[in-house]
């Protein structure tokens, strides 16, 4: 098996600061002079993506079952793009995966979606080396400065997916850490490095696969 680069998945609520440690992370591994790659689901530029842009806009109403499998279906159009990454030796860095698609489907009013239903799509995906869950309660999240106008911004939804966000991380091998992400932004870091810094230098293990 040769050298490959390690897959790393970010977590977490809208507000848990996700997207800046994100960009912090991206940062800190290109000043250790390591090649990365940042990919965010949904990737709302390619056709899949723009159509559950529409969706999370409100400008389009879909069936609960449609806009997971675009979900999932947008996770798979970049699959071979991330496999590729990963056996050019880059560290893959990616904002939500999986974990939020099972998440937000099942915390969803009735009718309820089915976990192993929920699960199902994303099977044999790239599975992540290591997932950091930024976990922050909702209201703290809320006391950051509120959330948006799209479809799930709004407490009761957030706190449900929140309480659901573990229910897809049974099987895989990648290691899944949970990160207080109440604290300031900079202690949230140093615990997210200390659990990345040992990947850097690449994994001689195939890449894994959800969920086996
Ligand atoms: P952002 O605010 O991070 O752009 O996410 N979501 C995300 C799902 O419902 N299923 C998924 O598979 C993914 C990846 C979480 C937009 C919203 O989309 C939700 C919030």
């Amino acid at each position: 098996m040769s050298h490959r680069g390690a897959f790393i998945v970010i977590e977490g609520l809208d507000r848990s600061g996700k997207t800046t440690q994100t960009e912090t992370i991206q940062k800190r591994i290109q000043e250790a002079g390591k090649e990365v790659v940042c990919i965010k689901f949904p990737d709302r530029s390619t056709s899949i993506g723009k159509m559950i842009d529409s969706y999370l806009r409100s400008q389009s109403n879909l069936d609960d079952h449609v806009v997971h499998l675009l979900f999932s279906a947008n996770r798979w159009e970049l699959a071979s793009t991330i496999l590729a990454h990963l056996k050019q030796g880059k560290v893959v860095l990616c904002d939500r995966y999986a974990f939020s698609g099972i998440a937000f489907s099942v915390a969803k009013n009735l009718p309820p979606i089915n976990l192993a239903w929920a699960r199902a799509p994303d099977a044999s995906l790239p599975s992540p080396d290591l997932t950091l869950f930024l976990d922050i309660s909702p209201e703290a999240a809320q006391s950051r400065g509120g959330y948006g106008e799209e479809r799930y911004e709004k407490e009761g939804m957030q706190r449900r997916s929140q309480e659901r966000i573990s229910d897809g991380k049974g099987g895989g091998k990648g290691t899944w850490i949970i990160v207080d992400a109440g604290r300031d932004m900079s202690a949230v870091t140093e615990e997210m490095w200390v659990h990345i810094r040992p990947l850097l230098d690449g994994l001689d293990t195939p890449v894994g696969r959800l969920w086996d």
